[in-house]
Formats: C-alpha cells, structure tokens, sequence
C-alpha cells in the first residue's frame, strides 16, 4: 500500500461511467481503497452525508473527508498522489487538458446521453453534435499519439473519454445509431484500440450484456416505454 494513502474509499455504482474512470484513475497510480456499492435508485444515508448537494456518485473519501465529481477527484488524486500523473506537468498544457476534458463532458458525454435517452428529432440534433464533437477531437489527437497529451500514457483526457472507448458502443446498439464511425475518426479508433488494450483498463469495465440490459431499461424509463 502507498504511503499516505490509508483511509480511502470510493463509493460508486457498477455501470457509472463517473464512478469507472475514478476507479481507473485509482488503479493507474495504485492507490488501494476500499469500494462501496451504491443504490442510486435506493440511496442510502451513507451517500446522502457524504454529498448532501448533489447525491450523486462517485464520492471519494480520503481520511474522512468527502470529495464528489469525477472530474474533481480525479484531479485531487493527481495532486494528493503526484506520482504517475494523470495531468500534463506543464501548466498551459494542464489548463489544455482541462479544457477538453470539459469539452468530452459537456458536448460527448451529454449529447450521447441524451441520444440514447431521446427519440425523433430530440435524438437526431444530439447525434448530430455528438457527431461535430467527436470531430473536433479527433483532430486535437492527431495521427501520432497514442494518447491525449500524453503520447505513451494514458492520462486525464483519456479517462474522461474512457467511456467512448466500452460504453457508446453498447448505447449505439440499443440506438440502433451509429455515432462513432471508424472511418471516419481513424485517430480516435486508433486510440480506442490502444485504450482498451492498456493493460490497466483491459476488461476493467463491467460487461457488454450487463451493460446493454440495464441502458435498455434506462432508455425505456426515459422514454416512458415501461
Ligand atoms: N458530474 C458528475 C456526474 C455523476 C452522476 O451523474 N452520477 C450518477 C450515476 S451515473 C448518479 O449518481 N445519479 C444519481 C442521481 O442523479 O440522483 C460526476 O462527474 O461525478
């Protein structure tokens, strides 16, 4: 166990993309902690002392002490455990890294979300900006680097976007839509691939079929189909 590290937890919920990348984040600097499953749909009084603002998951707790948003705790980790780091050193390229790590949350992640969520002319304009999204990232990566402002080492732009990579691809079956076309981003599948292969994230996502059935029943509450 490192030192310093004693007394963290992470509460989460299986299927959270949120909670995965935390959980990845964790995994690449080697930090220990001890994990709690999540009722998001039942939650707890655990969760709702630890993030009475929002209750959501994931919430770090580092000797006691709470921490909730992905994107947050994945840059706390990175400041409390600086070795192997998750963000560029330099700080304009930090203030970089943040910006598309933004940019992956608030145009992929939501317009994918609200695809999958959506039907009719609601889900083609979110499509469609996912679609321009995705094409402004491919061309930030480029053709040479295996990761985002990392070349060799996955880092905190790739965790943000670690869903694309496992997850859109389950949420596209259910859309019956394809969204991410290989020949179209080939620098994005390109990173795809090496992402997935990387022996810290290969298989640590939870399963295809798992995955599939429970975005189905999501998509069906949201569009009020059960
Ligand atoms: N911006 C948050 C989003 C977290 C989030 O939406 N978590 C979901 C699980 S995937 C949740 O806890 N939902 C429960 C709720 O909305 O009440 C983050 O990055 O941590």
């Amino acid at each position: 166990m490192e030192k310093g590290n004693k007394g963290v937890k992470l509460v989460g919920f299986w299927v959270s993309p949120f909670v995965q990348r935390v959980k990845w984040g964790m995994k690449l600097k080697g930090i220990e902690y001890e994990y709690i499953e999540e009722d998001i749909f039942n939650k707890s009084p655990l969760l709702s002392q630890l993030n009475p603002l929002t209750g959501k998951v994931p919430v770090l707790v580092h000797d006691g002490n709470p921490l909730p948003e992905s994107a947050i705790i994945l840059e706390y980790l990175d400041e409390r455990w600086p070795h192997a780091p998750l963000l560029p050193l330099d700080p304009y390229e930090r203030a970089q890294a943040r910006f598309w790590a933004r940019f992956v949350e608030e145009k992929i992640l939501e317009s994918t979300w609200l695809a999958l969520c959506s039907e009719g002319e609601i889900q083609e304009r979110a499509v469609k900006i996912a679609i321009e999204h995705l094409e402004m990232m491919e061309e930030k990566l480029g053709g040479k680097n295996r990761f985002f402002f990392g070349d060799d080492t996955i880092g905190h732009v790739d965790l943000m976007m670690g869903f694309v990579a496992y997850m859109l691809p389950v949420w596209e079956e259910i859309m019956a839509i394809k969204i991410f076309d290989a020949t179209r981003f080939q620098n994005l599948a390109a990173w795809k691939n090496n992402f997935l292969n990387h022996p810290v994230i290969k298989g640590d996502f939870p399963s295809k079929d798992e995955m599939f059935t429970y975005f189905q029943w999501r998509r069906k509450v949201y569009l009020k189909r059960i």
